[in-house]
């Protein structure tokens, strides 16, 4: 069988309204970039001439503009699963334009195989490589690409000609057996390999091979700050503190870190803490920060689903590619994330809660509980599965109009029993071993701005007695404030009484 190459036009025209289309990728890394553009051209047409068009679009994590800003702009979707991060889809969610459900990363996989989100009918995968024979050398990230291949009837392939053929090797492809048969899943340590280099699918399923020749266009991220800084430092501090205490082995254990700015400082305050061995990391993204380490030798290996760097960052790895091959590993997302692995091998959690409250559970997706930011991620594979789960946040938002320290979080993403310490630029609540009212105080105490910090005793002290104490009529008054003033801060306990 030979390749038939076709314009990124002709693979939209062979999708059609009601479709579901799963996506290789993880991130803007390894998201497929020309078809979905198309794509979003046709609805725009289809639309325009009265007729609906919609698709269901099924990935491994968020994107990027190629993907969810082109097809949310042009009110292409339906349904969407499993995290987005693009400010035009997460409008069409919050309009109900788009059907959001938010799901643990590790999940969707499975889910998908097992049926319960029907059937894929397209797979479109980015490729650095693709032989006659369906051998598929994928880019910067896997995400769900060896489900959907496997699921879909029809495969295109956007060929990316940006991608060095170096980079085959970096993968490690592995689908686990579906229950009743699924065994262990063989990692013992995050270098182990257990796959193979390149994912095989039947060739007879690939209808089209579409070149192109696009970066992945992660922007660099903003340069470290002085409050990112403090949460990096007290993260550093704590782990080492930890470590001396004999709390973590003196080995170390693998870390897990988010995404973003503040995940960014707290890696680069890692690398920087001399009482912190060189480690290792067990990820889902491999971030910027992380190269940097490499090549300091800080970082001795990184498994993750893609490498999210930024472009000066990508053309360093791949025109030093040798140096980086025998240190990094691409996975599928239901490996990289998956809770028997991280049980198993112990790892320090590191993710970024958008409120938490004062007896340490975390909401990291609705803002004022009703709009949703971005989604779980897979701050939950991790947290409930790793040996001690963290998270960190500024103690204010959009300049101190928000506390991120509430009395009770307006959407629950991680609850009080899978948090084990808060971490704030001002500094530490480890909540293991802590009684709720313990918990209150020690968050207060440590990690409150002294802004908020009289509003949340005084809730405290008016909050009916119990285990957990609370006052059911204000927990949400800071919610509530804001969106009357715009303020949390004027909270007025006396309007209360
Ligand atoms: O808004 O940019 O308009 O100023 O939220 O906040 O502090 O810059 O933090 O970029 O790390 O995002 C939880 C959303 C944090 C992210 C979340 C506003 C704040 C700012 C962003 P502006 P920061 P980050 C691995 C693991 C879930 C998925 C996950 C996330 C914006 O980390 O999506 O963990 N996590 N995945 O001003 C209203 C509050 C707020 C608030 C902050 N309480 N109320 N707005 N903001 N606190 C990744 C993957 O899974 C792929």
């Amino acid at each position: 069988m030979s390749l038939k190459f076709i314009s990124a036009e002709e693979a939209a025209s062979f999708i059609h309204d009601g479709d579901s289309i799963g996506f290789s990728g993880f991130t803007a890394a390894g998201t497929p970039k020309k078809v979905s553009e198309a794509l979003a051209k046709k609805a725009e047409q289809e639309h325009a001439a009265g007729t609906p068009f919609k698709v269901n679009i099924f990935t491994g994590a968020s994107t990027s503009d190629h993907l969810d800003g082109v097809l949310a702009r042009a009110n292409a979707i339906n349904r969407r699963t499993p995290y987005q991060s693009h400010k035009d889809s997460r409008s069409g969610i919050n309009s109900h334009d788009i059907s959001y459900f938010d799901l643990h990363l590790s999940h969707i996989a499975q889910n998908l195989r097992y049926g319960f989100y029907g059937k894929i009918d397209i797979a479109i995968i980015e490729a650095a490589d693709v032989t006659p024979d369906g051998e598929i050398v994928l880019g910067t990230g896997v995400g769900i690409a060896p489900t959907v291949c496997q699921m879909a009837d029809r495969i295109i392939i956007e060929l990316n000609h940006f991608l060095p053929k170096g980079i085959r090797g970096f993968h490690d492809i592995y689908q686990p057996a579906d229950p009743p048969y699924r065994r262990e899943i063989p990692i013992y340590k995050p270098s182990d390999r257990i796959g193979s280099i390149t994912l095989k699918v039947d060739p007879k399923k690939i209808i089209g091979v579409v070149e192109t020749n696009v970066e992945d266009g992660v922007s660099a991220f903003t340069p470290v700050d002085e409050t990112t800084m403090k949460i990096g430092n007290n993260v550093s501090e704590f782990l080492s503190s930890q470590l001396k205490a004999g709390l973590i082995p003196s080995e170390f254990l693998p870390i897990q870190s988010g995404v973003g700015n503040i995940a960014n400082a707290v890696l680069g305050c890692l690398g920087a803490n001399p009482h912190i061995p060189a480690f290792e990391m067990y990820t889902e993204v491999i971030q910027d920060a992380v190269i940097g380490l490499m090549e300091q030798g800080r970082c001795k290996f990184a498994s993750g689903c893609s490498l999210t760097v930024s472009t000066p960052v990508i053309e360093k790895i791949f025109s030093n590619i040798d140096f980086f091959r025998d240190k990094i590993v691409l996975r599928p997302g239901e490996i990289t994330n998956n809770p028997e692995v991280a049980r198993r091998m112990g790892l320090i959690t590191i993710n970024t809660a958008l409120e938490a409250d004062i007896y340490g559970n975390v909401n990291s997706t609705h803002v004022v509980g009703t709009k949703m930011m971005n989604g779980i991620g897979g701050s939950g594979d991790f947290t409930r599965n790793g040996y001690m789960s963290i998270f960190t946040t500024p103690s204010i938002a959009k300049g101190g109009k928000i506390s991120s320290i509430v009395p009770m979080v307006s959407h629950v993403d991680h609850s009080e029993h899978s948090v084990d310490v808060i971490i704030t630029e001002l500094g530490v609540a480890d909540l293991r071993g802590k009684s709720p009212i313990q918990r209150a105080k020690l968050i207060i105490e440590n990690c409150v701005h002294p802004s908020y910090h009289d509003l949340l005793n005084q809730y405290l002290a008016m909050a009916s007695k119990g285990h957990t104490p609370h006052n059911l009529r204000t927990c949400f008054a800071f919610h509530n404030e804001f969106v009357k003033s715009g303020d949390m801060s004027k909270v007025n306990w006396e309007e209360y009484k």
